[in-house]
């Protein structure tokens, strides 16, 4: 994008700002002028919305504001927007389903498609209109941004709480904006998921992809293979305890992310990083023999005995309950780095394991090494090469692409979370690079891979691997402030790409993630503000 093409619209944005002070009567003769009270302006949000049109007045939240949101899941949005406001704010917010005036949350037809929402801002209300709730929510983590950061704070601040007035209209780019935890290498309890689930909502990120096996660790209980959770799962990188998800906080984890709007993608690795299988079961060796519990940081080493059919035993019990357990449509079967599989036998073992997902009414999802194999009909490639990638294997990802496989994008030199943004970085790993904040923004998902059609794009993936992370402040420090800028390259319209204009919208993020207790790591890229 060219200079010049930038520059209109941030005058225009500019414009709208001193209207909106002036609208908010910040202005008056002889004053000068109190910035505290302008609102936010209405595009100061990320993702950066589809459009925005500031004008009229302002909306002030008071005590005697109402919140407004019919019945059902609608409703419970509203009880979800009204368990941020009230402890900051201190007022009642009571959520009722009639009325007119304070903040309404609507459901009703129109070009809203399943996520979107519009956003109408005036002296009487705020309304949030949209054809799902889940564009509801999306709509409430607009409005909590163009609140003042200390909306957050849990407990009384003294506002004021203005909205700027105008419409947004908002559509997301990519119906895939994803974020992975790997709660393998280290375990994560169900606390800390939900902690990361609350802080992907407020980016409007909608997968959770849980990396539930690896050589370190089996995460989930499997009732018919009793073993994998219970002794595969006691360890972790270190030698810690680790630990397991039972059912139950595996289904309390879907819950919650679903009420987040959030789908979960459980994910096991197959046919290498399984070690803890391999260690927790003889007979799943090829010779028999169960290897001691790892606890290194090595790849490749480990696999599933593709020969044997006690694995597709195994295999098809595995799928069966975790598939039982989950809502969501998809199931990741792994397929990176099998170093220790010939390729023939890989080949043969997705030809065998894709059926199972499918016939526990799931879609298979993989890493890009199974467009080595066969990928079945409407599976998901995830992507995480490096610009450094052969030419050979991006070609076959994108010819895979042509084919009909779509793809989710994870460079990993752009988007692992669990890279080091610099060489000071002192959590994290640097296989890939250093990557700091504006590497993993400034890239254009839709042109990234040459020869893959854009219609076979799904959107966007942060992965967050956890060879080095070991508790909630890791992963904010290595989330924020990257996560938001993936956030934003799978909801955004391309056309609101643009580096500078975001860095100044990400950094008005700081003082809210200080207002929320997030930890994160103070790019010089960004111009963070004072104090
Ligand atoms: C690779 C590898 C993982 C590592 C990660 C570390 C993939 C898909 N397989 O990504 O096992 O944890 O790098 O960055």
């Amino acid at each position: 994008m060219t200079r010049h093409h930038r520059s209109t619209p941030r005058i225009t944005r500019l414009l709208g700002s001193l209207l909106l002070v002036a609208a908010a009567g910040a202005f008056s003769v002889g004053a000068a002028p109190a910035p505290k009270a302008a609102p936010t302006p209405l595009d100061r949000v990320v993702p950066a919305p589809a459009t925005a049109e500031p004008g009229g007045s302002p909306y002030r939240i008071t005590a005697g504001t109402h919140i407004r949101a019919g019945s059902g899941e609608a409703r419970r949005v509203g009880e979800y927007l009204a368990d941020i406001l009230r402890p900051s704010t201190g007022y009642r917010l009571p959520v009722t389903d009639s009325g007119s005036g304070g903040i309404q949350l609507r459901l009703a037809k129109g070009p809203f498609g399943e996520e979107g929402y519009r956003l109408d801002s005036g002296r009487s209300g705020v309304t949030i209109t949209a054809r799902e709730p889940a564009g509801l929510f999306h709509g409430v983590q607009t409005l909590r941004q163009l609140l003042p950061a200390a909306v957050e704070k849990d407990s009384e601040q003294p506002g004021p709480w203005l909205v700027a007035g105008g419409t947004i209209r908002d559509t997301p780019r990519f119906g895939w904006r994803g974020a992975m935890l790997d709660v393998s290498r280290h375990f994560f309890t169900v606390d800390e998921v939900k902690r990361y689930i609350d802080q992907l909502a407020l980016y409007k990120i909608n997968k959770l992809h849980l990396h539930l096996s690896d050589d370190q660790g089996w995460r989930i209980a499997i009732d018919s293979w009793p073993n994998l959770a219970t002794y595969g799962g006691s360890t972790e990188v270190g030698g810690g305890p680790g630990g397991h998800y039972t059912k139950d906080e595996y289904k309390e984890i879907v819950r919650y992310a679903s009420s987040r709007f959030l789908e979960v993608v459980p994910e096991i690795d197959m046919p290498g990083h399984t070690n803890a299988a391999l260690a927790s079961y003889a007979e799943l060796n090829c010779d028999g023999v169960a290897p001691p519990l790892y606890t290194g940081i090595r790849v490749g080493f480990s696999s599933l005995c593709v020969g044997k059919e006690v694995t597709y035993d195994f295999v098809d019990d595995v799928v069966r309950e975790i598939a039982e357990l989950t809502p969501g449509r998809y199931f990741h079967i792994g397929g990176d780095e099998a170093h220790s599989t010939p390729h023939a036998d890989y080949v043969k073992f997705m030809d065998r394991v894709q059926p199972v997902v499918a016939k526990y009414g799931k879609t298979v999802i993989g890493w890009h090494q199974l467009t080595g194999a066969t990928p079945a009909k409407g599976a998901l490639a995830q992507y995480w090469g490096v610009d450094a990638s052969s030419a050979a294997e991006k070609a076959r990802v994108a010819e895979a692409a042509r084919n009909g496989t779509g793809l989710i994008l994870s460079p990993a030199d752009r988007v692992y979370l669990d890279m080091k943004y610099d060489r000071n970085t002192p959590l994290g790993l640097s296989w890939a690079g250093y990557v700091e904040v504006q590497r993993s923004y400034d890239w254009d998902p839709g042109a990234y891979l040459p020869g893959a059609p854009a219609s076979a794009i799904r959107g966007v993936e942060a992965p967050l691997w956890t060879e080095t992370i070991e508790n909630s402040g890791h992963i904010e420090v290595m989330a924020f402030p990257r996560l938001p800028g993936v956030a934003e390259l799978g909801w955004s319209p391309a056309a609101t790409h643009d580096w500078e204009a975001y860095k100044v919208r990400l950094a008005a993020q700081g003082p809210r993630w200080d207002a929320l207790g997030i930890g994160y790591h103070r790019s010089p890229q960004v111009p963070w503000p004072a104090g």
